[in-house]
């Protein structure tokens, strides 16, 4: 897979648009003319929706872009005078153009669009062109109303590598984009990861994981439904539960067996749990938030008597739901307001989530007075003389020449 996908890239470089288009019809089935859609497709996609799920999709888009605007507050430009006449400090500016792949899947995932798009916007990015893979009839209408919502600029028609190449070398009458964000399949992913350095990700998302950390006061149904909750997602989904007590534990186990036995989706489900799921008994809370932390969860629940111990004893997770009434599923679909794009795989051990500060870059610039001059050029000379770095070392020196010589430019 890594030697097609590169043959693609370098392929579609190469030929450009047609390459596209002719992969758009050869793998997604797309044979109209163009891959971009107008604004009034664009509009019009929430009418084939019925009103209850276009509410709820208002409100996740408004919810995502309220709390990431929260972050935006958050962020502030900053400066300090470091010496007499020398000032430091940074702005925050945003990515011009930025790229989000919406993907079809095996589930529809709407909430994407609010998490990738919304998120982008409201950090300020000029630019967001969206990708989403047609389905047998076309491209999903509430994605593509999700991503209406979350204001995405231009959206494409276009799946797999072929839609992140087009936005990465900036084919189809687009220029090319900064910094490509999304999950998509495994060829999508790789493309991405080859894509990297020539364009900025969000993260390499694996399968999607969730972990529970729960007491005896735990209920063991909910605990049960929300680790197959996210199980469901694919048969290599991680879902662990880390409790300090066994009865909760073995209670758990049972009430899971129950519940795949009337769900849909057990085909998934079930062999996820079966095989990549996890109980591990703790014999107190310190353990319980050592094993925690040693996973380092995509979501984590505490269903606990004392939460809040624990939300300030965790340290690694990508995001985490605190009591038995908040569940991953209301972040996953926009509703909590949090992003869900967040690391796998033990990444939380050292990297957060998307959010808006992904697409801002705290850019800095420092302002040297005149007076300043002698505190920093005469140390850059001794240092680059160290170093044997004579054109450095001429920087300072002709500028302490220009103050010797009472010069005022
Ligand atoms: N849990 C997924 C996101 C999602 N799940 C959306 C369902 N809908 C990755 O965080
Ligand atoms: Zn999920």
């Amino acid at each position: 897979m890594v030697e097609r996908v590169s043959e693609m890239l370098l392929e579609i470089e190469r030929d450009g648009s047609d390459a596209i288009l002719r992969y758009a019809r050869e793998l997604d089935g797309w044979d109209r003319p163009d891959v971009e859609l107008g604004a009034a497709d664009i509009r019009t996609a929430g009418d084939a929706l019925t009103p209850e799920h276009r509410q709820a999709l208002e409100l996740g888009a408004e919810r995502t872009r309220r709390f990431a605007e929260l972050q935006r507050a958050g962020l502030q430009d900053a400066e300090i005078e470091l010496a007499p006449g020398l000032t430091t400090g940074y702005r925050y500016v945003p990515v011009q153009r930025v790229g989000a792949y919406l993907p079809a899947g095996k589930f529809p995932l709407t909430a994407g669009a609010f998490m990738t798009v919304g998120v982008a916007k409201a950090a300020g990015v000029d630019t967001v062109v969206c990708c989403l893979p047609p389905g047998k009839n076309g491209p999903d209408p509430a994605v593509l109303h999700s991503a209406y919502l979350s204001g995405a600029d231009r959206v494409f028609v276009l799946g797999g590598v072929q839609a992140l190449a087009g936005m990465a070398f900036g084919l189809l009458g687009e220029e090319p984009v900064d910094m490509i964000v999304g999950a998509g399949n495994a060829f999508v992913a790789e493309a991405k990861r080859q894509l990297f350095g020539r364009v900025a990700i969000d993260l390499m998302a694996g399968p999607s994981e969730v972990a529970v950390l729960a007491d005896e006061t735990a209920d063991p149904e909910l605990v049960a439904a929300d680790l197959l909750g996210q199980a469901e997602h694919g048969v290599n989904s991680p879902a662990a539960l880390v409790t300090t007590s066994r009865a909760l534990g073995e209670a758990v186990i049972e009430a899971a067996d129950k519940q795949l036995a009337n769900l849909s989706t057990s085909d998934i489900a079930g062999p996820a749990w079966h095989d990549f799921g996890s109980v591990t008994w703790a014999q107190d809370a310190e353990t319980a938030v050592a094993l925690m932390d040693d996973l380092a969860p995509e979501h984590l629940e505490v269903h606990t008597a004392d939460d809040e111990h624990y939300h300030s004893a965790l340290r690694n997770y990508g995001s985490i739901f605190l009591g038995q009434w908040s569940t991953v599923a209301y972040s996953d679909k926009g509703m909590a307001g949090t992003n869900h794009v967040l690391p796998t795989a033990g990444g939380a051990r050292h990297s957060a989530g998307l959010s808006v500060s992904r697409f801002l870059k705290p850019l800095t610039y420092q302002r040297v007075s005149r007076d300043a001059t002698p505190l920093l050029a005469e140390a850059v000379e001794t240092i680059s003389d160290y170093e044997g770095m004579a054109a450095h070392e001429a920087t300072a020196t002709m500028r302490l020449q220009r103050l010797r010589e009472g010069e005022n430019r």
